[in-house]
């Protein structure tokens, strides 16, 4: 198992690059995404959380990764002896018909194929996506974890409506008309989801790309009245039974699973990493379940994490895995000393578990 780590957009600089092999990490996972832009933001470096506006703007839809641009960024991760091993999350403004089953879904599958393609050229095996309507939304920042560090949690549903022209908790049209995106079904929402799952599979297989699918966070049936596809760790199964691709794989986010109200996170665990479909793996902590829970250091939570390694370790996991989120501690780089504590815990985890 390889210790990586997450960067946001703006983090992708050669700084970076250098703190996360200083951190031992062996991989990161870049977002290209910009969550940062002019939403209601956290302080520093933290995961963005937004109120009802989202995190801001989406990117601009007519400019699509290229595999120039991606080529780049896979040098410049490597010229500081790292890998690229993927990258996670669509842009809404590439995608967000294809979410809502819009009028320019169509293209924009075209754009999501194109992007994969793009990513196969650049040598990037893997593209982390989350299929959701509401998008990673309704949470809130506070001294939720040990010592008071910033950290991020739920504190109820957040039922208030999607404004139009948002999806994925991000602007795509500011010019939308005013008014609500109608709610949806769960069985359309898994149709759409089915049929981008056959459109897109060939062509991520074809271009030696796997997909990597996040569960929905937090973890609730509905999110702003919207359904949401992967909210139980048993649905995971369902996506996977959709389609047996090997390109159809799982962005196995730990938290989000702990967060969530039936089964539990060992069992998950083992089901998925026993059927081979865990692409990369999001490692952190958290107390509590959703509609209220707070995430935590690694080694604070409800998680054994050790004990998952231990599984994931049975069933010959050989894959990423990446801090995802964790608290900010109270010095000059919050940032930094959060995600380096946590590379420090599990490569400290690895060892023990590699002389096992
Ligand atoms: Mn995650």
């Amino acid at each position: 198992m390889k210790p990586g780590l997450g960067l946001y957009r703006h983090q992708l600089t050669r700084d970076h690059f250098q703190f996360a092999r200083q951190a031992g990490a062996t991989h990161v996972v870049a977002h290209l995404v910009d969550y940062f832009q002019g939403g209601a933001q956290t302080p520093g470096d933290n995961q963005p959380t937004g109120a009802a506006q989202g995190w801001g703007r989406a990117g601009d839809p007519e400019k699509l990764w290229s595999a120039g641009e991606l080529i780049g960024l896979r040098r410049a991760v490597e010229a500081e002896g790292l890998k690229l091993e993927a990258i996670e999350n669509f842009d809404p403004a590439h995608w967000h018909d294809v979410l809502l089953d819009g009028p320019k879904k169509n293209r924009q599958l075209e754009n999501v194929k194109t992007i994969l393609r793009n990513l196969g050229q650049a040598g990037i095996p893997v593209m982390g996506y989350n299929f959701s309507l509401a998008g990673v939304c309704g949470r809130t920042t506070g001294p939720y974890a040990r010592g008071g560090a910033m950290s991020v949690g739920m504190e109820g549903p957040l039922d208030e409506p999607m404004p139009r022209g948002m999806v994925w908790n991000m602007i795509y049209d500011p010019d939308a008309p005013p008014g609500p995106v109608p709610p949806v079904s769960p069985e359309e929402l898994w149709r759409r989801f089915e049929n981008f799952l056959k459109e897109i599979l060939p062509v991520a297989e074809e271009a030696g790309v796997k997909l990597a699918l996040h569960p929905d966070d937090p973890p609730l049936p509905t999110m702003r009245r919207q359904p949401r596809l992967v909210y139980q760790p048993q649905l995971y199964q369902k996506v996977i039974d959709l389609d047996p691709s090997p390109a159809n794989d799982l962005e196995f986010c730990l938290g989000t699973i702990a967060e969530m109200t039936e089964g539990d996170v060992y069992e998950a665990t083992e089901r998925y990493s026993s059927q081979g479909r865990l692409a990369y793996v999001h490692f952190r902590n958290v107390r509590g379940k959703v509609p209220r829970y707070r995430e935590t250091f690694v080694d604070e939570g409800d998680v054994d994490l050790l004990r998952v390694l231990r599984i994931l370790k049975k069933n010959r996991f050989d894959g990423v895995l990446i801090p995802d989120h964790t608290p900010q501690m109270t010095c000059a780089a919050p940032w930094h000393a959060g995600m380096a504590y946590a590379l420090g815990w599990l490569r400290a985890a690895l060892q023990i578990i590699g002389s096992e």
